[in-house]
């Protein structure tokens, strides 16, 4: 537990040293000290040679003092109590005119090891301020002495953070005491008490839970619909256990306009905050890209570790990278994604020491350090220039050998793999995870229907997409991507079972425009199999599209003389029936 914690110079305020004393920096007074005489602000100073026997909360005397100060310069008086019985921090003001030095330890699972005593002027209980400043710094205690006119103590009330397994509460408030009693009660027992409850909570979800992070999810409705915005967070959630995370819990905000400072607001926040420890996770996770000084406030608020969808894709990026190109790719990304978030960020994240958002490629940690990052930079962009130039050069040989090339794309999950697998007889990894697939393989394959006598074909399976691909890592990845423009056609998997159809094929398209990728689509409808058979019917009739089941195999004869068709039709005649082929996307489908 600290003990010996500085106040961040940052918030300090004139100094009350005395020299002869042997004082040091701690000794100065925070808070609002202005007007104040030179005689008050010492004897304030003073306040840093009280001590509190360390079973106390706090004593008769230390109260006293407190009250007396407070009644003379008008103003709330508080002092932060370390373990040991020392007043480490002196403040004038309220509660959060109290600055507390920086966090240390799990932010969950342990008490911070100080506690905070003030005077209210009036004769008023605990504020709300009070009680959220101790439950999210997790203070020991807060305590709150009332002061007499005659600047006596009155009543004092004391609050301590609720264990968590108090599903309920955040925090127990005692009922009002005389301070006298204050100074008699156990302190140090409750303490004991409630931090062994603590840690039986955490002790037993360890037994019953993975190394998995525990993560909140947090998804924003502002006028795209609710609907969309569901099935938005549940790909989140997708996203949060492809990258190896639980989710503990789910929550849609919905808001007419995002809070440009922590976009959901801060009584939003707080909620949040007690769900996590409730629900022992340490992880926000944001359903929207955050801007570095969104992530920051968040994280200062909520001493949470705090990630926004794209950290989350980078990270299962970076786990699935194998082979040096997708390794060098992704790296690239995750530091151009970094680079101008690192000012000031990442204390809880440095503090939390590792997890999802903190992975590299090939299980090395991602650098924190600008001008490395840089540096790192510089080297990787050689890298991928290198690659790309090596990937055009494979690709000439292959094309003067004229194979036809069918790249699969799609929307990650969709089955690319699988059916890759199916019509190539390869043994490509397919998982039910996201972007399983990061580097594009080829195998050959065999089309009966091809020519006069079938003919064979090259099969490339690529990486999946995602609505709102990040753009570090299209670019990281344009090298690998642009490659599909040597295909002879892209077909598009869909999968006809997930929810939302429509708009997972819309994201596909738009990525492929983005990337001005040329050759002929086709749409094909996977997971036949499971899909309800009168969606599957409509989306046939709207993508004009063969389906299929990768999976069992039915199907794929069909697709099979449908390629077929389609790798003769364009190039006979280009605006040909064929062209307009039994699988052609309707022009409808493009053009939403
Ligand atoms: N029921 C059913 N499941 C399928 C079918 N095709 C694929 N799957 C499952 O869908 C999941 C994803 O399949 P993959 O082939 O890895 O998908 P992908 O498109 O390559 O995914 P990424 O590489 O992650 O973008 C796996 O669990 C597959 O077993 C199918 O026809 N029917
Ligand atoms: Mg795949």
């Amino acid at each position: 537990m600290p003990c010996t914690l500085l106040p961040p110079a940052a918030s300090s305020a004139t100094p009350a040293t005395d020299p002869t004393k042997g004082a040091t920096k701690i000794d100065k007074v925070h808070g609002r000290l202005s007007g104040l005489k030179v005689g008050q602000v010492k004897r304030l100073g003073n306040l840093y040679r009280r001590r509190v026997p360390p079973a106390a909360a706090l004593t008769h005397d230390l109260a006293r003092a407190l009250t007396e100060l407070s009644v003379d310069i008008g103003r709330g008086v508080s002092v932060l109590i370390d373990r040991r019985g020392r007043v480490v921090t002196v403040a004038v003001g309220d509660a959060a005119d109290t600055p507390l030095p920086p966090p240390s330890g799990e932010a969950t699972s342990r008490l911070y090891g100080l506690r905070l005593a003030h005077v209210h002027l009036k004769p008023t209980g605990l504020s709300g301020d009070d009680l959220t400043m101790l439950f999210l710094h997790r203070l020991d205690a807060v305590v709150a002495i009332e002061a007499r006119p005659d600047g006596l103590p009155g009543r004092a009330h004391l609050a301590q953070v609720a264990p968590p397994t108090s599903q309920e509460e955040d925090w127990i408030v005692d009922a009002p005491m005389e301070v006298r009693e204050l100074e008699r009660l156990d302190f140090g027992e409750r303490l004991r008490a409630l931090e062994e409850e603590m840690a039986r909570g955490v002790r037993a979800r360890d037994v019953s839970r993975s190394s998995a992070e525990r993560a909140v999810l947090v998804g924003l409705e502002s006028g795209e619909g609710l609907l969309e915005a569901e099935s938005r967070l549940e790909e989140l959630a997708e996203l949060v256990r492809s990258a190896g995370g639980t989710v503990a819990w789910s929550s849609l905000q919905q808001r007419s306009r995002a809070d440009t400072k922590t976009l959901i607001g801060r009584g939003k926040l707080n909620e949040l905050v007690s769900k996590a420890y409730h629900e022992d996770a340490d992880l926000l996770v944001f359903d929207r890209e955050l801007s570095p000084a969104q992530a920051r406030e968040i994280e200062s608020l909520t001493r949470l570790k705090v990630l926004d969808r794209t950290q989350v894709i980078l990270d299962i990026f970076a786990q699935n990278a194998r082979g040096r190109e997708a390794q060098v790719q992704v790296e690239l990304a995750q530091l151009h994604y970094q680079l101008p978030r690192l000012a000031g960020r990442g204390r809880a994240m440095s503090r939390l020491g590792g997890g999802i958002g903190t992975r590299g490629p090939g299980e090395t940690k991602l650098e924190v350090d600008r001008r490395r990052i840089r540096d790192r930079i510089a080297v990787l962009e050689r890298a991928v220039d290198e690659i790309s130039q090596r990937r055009s050069e494979t690709r000439k040989s292959r094309t003067a050998a004229s194979t036809p090339v069918i790249a699969l794309v799609g929307y990650t999950n969709a089955g690319k793999s699988t059916l890759f697998n199916a019509l190539a007889k390869s043994d490509a990894v397919s998982r039910n995870k996201l972007f399983a697939t990061l580097r594009p393989t080829t195998r050959e394959g065999w089309l009966p229907g091809l020519g006069e006598y079938g003919a064979r074909v090259l099969y490339t399976d690529t990486v999946g997409f995602i609505r709102d691909l990040p753009e570090e890592l299209v670019n990281a990845f344009r090298a690998t991507l642009e490659e599909l423009n040597d295909a002879d056609l892209l077909l598009h998997v869909v999968d006809a079972a997930s929810a939302g159809v429509p708009e997972r094929v819309d994201a596909v398209q738009r990525i492929l425009d983005a990337l001005g990728l040329e050759p002929p689509r086709r749409v094909v409808l996977n997971k036949a199999d499971v899909a309800d058979a009168e969606v599957l019917a409509g989306l046939q009739e709207r993508y004009r599209a063969v389906a299929v089941s990768a999976r069992s195999g039915s199907g794929l004869d069909d697709l099979k003389a449908a390629l077929a068709a389609a790798l003769q039709g364009p190039r006979r005649t280009p605006s040909g029936p064929e062209h307009a082929g039994a699988f052609d996307p309707a022009p409808a489908a493009r053009s939403e």
